[in-house]
């Protein structure tokens, strides 16, 4: 078995259905986790929803229902959306789950037999919407003077009696393990949370009785924790912590953390001083991704312009959307979408560009090739130089992934496949079928092994296109992952293989803007 690599997602709030932002949290954690995997890694992917706290309570007060009825219901909707999208996570975790209460009281033992806690009165701003304490220093002023969190959120005084942890404890540790590595990314959200830390850390208030939404706190029957305690336990619950052998054992700690801009203050000051405290190893990455923007405006329901992904997948393919936001937003920092970009994109990528390549080379060797696959062919100067472009441009894109720079990683992909369609047009392999048989062959089965490789190269990103594509193409299932890359002699690949082409369908069709977008 491969390195243990443990990705998680953040748990979103059930509060209502997912939104467009939730959907590419997801794909970015499935590209990550699929990418691993075909580099060989043993990967354990888990995604789930936060379902405590004031947020939910009130909204589901407003809705007039409970909040577990309500959790129950969007978490649903949750759990589709990562299907709908292809999302292949091992673990789907919801924190109202008793081994979930199980796990964070657990975590909370350990903080307090570390002597970091202590009960104490809180006075202070609360944004529920946030979920967020705030120190008045952060504050900004809104319309007609009114405060608001550094997020835009309204805030409300709250005083009441609390647990507190010594998060002030940790401020030297924190900057230690924000400057031994990279433990924030990316670089300009480390530098943000440095200063902040640097800045002077307040004790946190960790639990709350004026309502009883939540986890209970051992020994003090009247507290629920804070939310954000309890929804940073998730990531440890999944691996069946406290008991710390078999999952706990072999995952933890977590390779990565990948979350919004906007939660990085909890997954890099408060969660990992909690494990600190807890003696608990923190996890090795926090991964801080940029917002999507629709047409570069914040959807939200009062602008209406709210776009449900699941929908959004349906009108263009999930695979096409999977490409899109790898592609066209620069991971780390902020993307927009549009329906026009989505088609412009695609369709000159996929459609005109890799999908025009494989559907043109698999049509010539099933009419003129009867579909066969051959090996024992003469290479010319012009195969072994694409062989050489293409296994560059995928060596490209697999480091770049590595480092999660995807959308380079596909910019060098894309250049590869450049190169087969120029070659395409060089080689002419149509006008040499009565000029010279034997060379139509072998350009052929070049351009067959290319298609094979900028395939599976890119299978993590659009895994079912390529998986029908790869099944026209006789490659087995179980040789699609990035071993099949390696090879020293290209067409002794063929050799070894019983690859054969059937009548071939294009796997990325050309898209059109639906009527009532275009
Ligand atoms: O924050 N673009 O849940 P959440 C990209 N429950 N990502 C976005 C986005 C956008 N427009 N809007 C939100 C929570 N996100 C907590 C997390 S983790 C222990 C608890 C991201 O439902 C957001 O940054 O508000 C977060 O990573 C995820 O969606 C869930 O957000």
């Amino acid at each position: 078995m491969g390195e243990p690599y443990y990705i998680t997602t953040a748990i979103s709030y059930p509060n209502g259905k997912p939104h467009i932002g939730h959907a590419y949290e997801a794909i970015a954690a499935d590209v990550i986790a699929r990418h691993r995997k075909a580099e060989g890694f043993d990967v354990r992917l888990q995604t789930g929803t936060d379902e405590h706290g004031l947020k939910m309570m009130q909204k589901a007060r407003d809705l007039g229902t409970t909040p577990a009825e309500l959790a129950t219901e969007m978490s649903g909707y949750f759990r589709e959306m990562c299907d709908a999208l292809n999302v292949d996570y091992d673990v789907f975790i919801r924190t109202t789950e008793p081994r979930h209460h199980e796990a964070t009281q657990e975590l909370w033992r350990r903080m307090e037999a570390k002597g970091d806690l202590y009960l104490d009165r809180y006075e202070g701003w609360y944004s529920v919407r946030d979920e967020a304490y705030y120190d008045e220093s952060e504050l900004v002023e809104g319309d007609g003077g009114a405060k608001l969190s550094p997020q835009g959120t309204p805030v409300e005084w709250t005083v009441e009696e609390s647990w507190f942890f010594r998060l002030s404890k940790y401020q030297d540790k924190l900057l230690e393990l924000y400057n031994s590595g990279d433990f924030i990314r990316p670089e300009s959200r480390r530098n943000e949370i440095a200063r902040f830390v640097e800045g002077g850390l307040r004790d946190l208030s960790i639990s709350r009785t004026s309502f009883d939404w939540g986890v209970k706190v051992p020994g003090s029957d009247n507290h629920v924790m804070y939310v954000w305690v309890d929804a940073l336990t998730n990531y440890l619950t999944g691996l069946g912590f406290p008991n710390e052998e078999g999952d706990y054992a072999r995952y933890w700690p977590a390779s990565l953390h990948l979350i919004g801009k906007d939660i990085v203050r909890f997954h890099t000051v408060y969660w990992p001083a909690f494990l600190m405290s807890a003696d608990v190893p923190v996890p090795q990455q926090v991964f801080g991704h940029g917002f999507l923007l629709n047409r570069g405006q914040k959807e939200s329901k009062s602008v209406g312009n709210v776009t449900d992904p699941i929908a959004l997948a349906e009108t263009f393919g999930v695979d096409t959307l999977r490409y899109f936001f790898l592609r066209e937003v620069a991971f780390g920092q902020d993307g927009s979408w549009s329906p026009e970009a989505i088609v412009t994109r695609c369709n000159a990528e996929l459609a005109n560009s890799f999908g025009n390549l494989a559907q043109r080379s698999l049509s010539m060797i099933f009419k003129n090739m009867g579909g066969e696959i051959k090996s024992d062919l003469e290479q010319s100067e012009a195969d072994a130089a694409l062989f050489e472009a293409v296994a560059s441009g995928i060596a490209s894109m697999r480091k770049a992934f590595m480092d999660l720079a995807f959308s380079d990683g596909l910019d060098a992909w894309m250049k590869a496949v450049f190169a087969c369609n120029q070659y395409v047009d060089e080689q002419a392999p149509w006008a040499l079928r009565k000029t010279d048989p034997a060379r139509m062959e072998a350009v052929l089965m070049t351009l067959f092994q290319v298609v094979r490789d900028l395939a599976i190269a890119v299978r993590p990103v659009v895994p079912s296109a390529i998986d029908a594509l790869l099944d026209q193409m006789g490659v087995a299932p179980d040789a699609r992952g990035y071993e099949a890359l390696e090879k020293t002699d290209w067409f002794a690949v063929l050799a070894a293989s019983d690859y054969a082409v059937e009548k071939p369908q294009g796997v990325f069709p050309r898209l059109e803007l639906p009527d009532d977008q275009a």
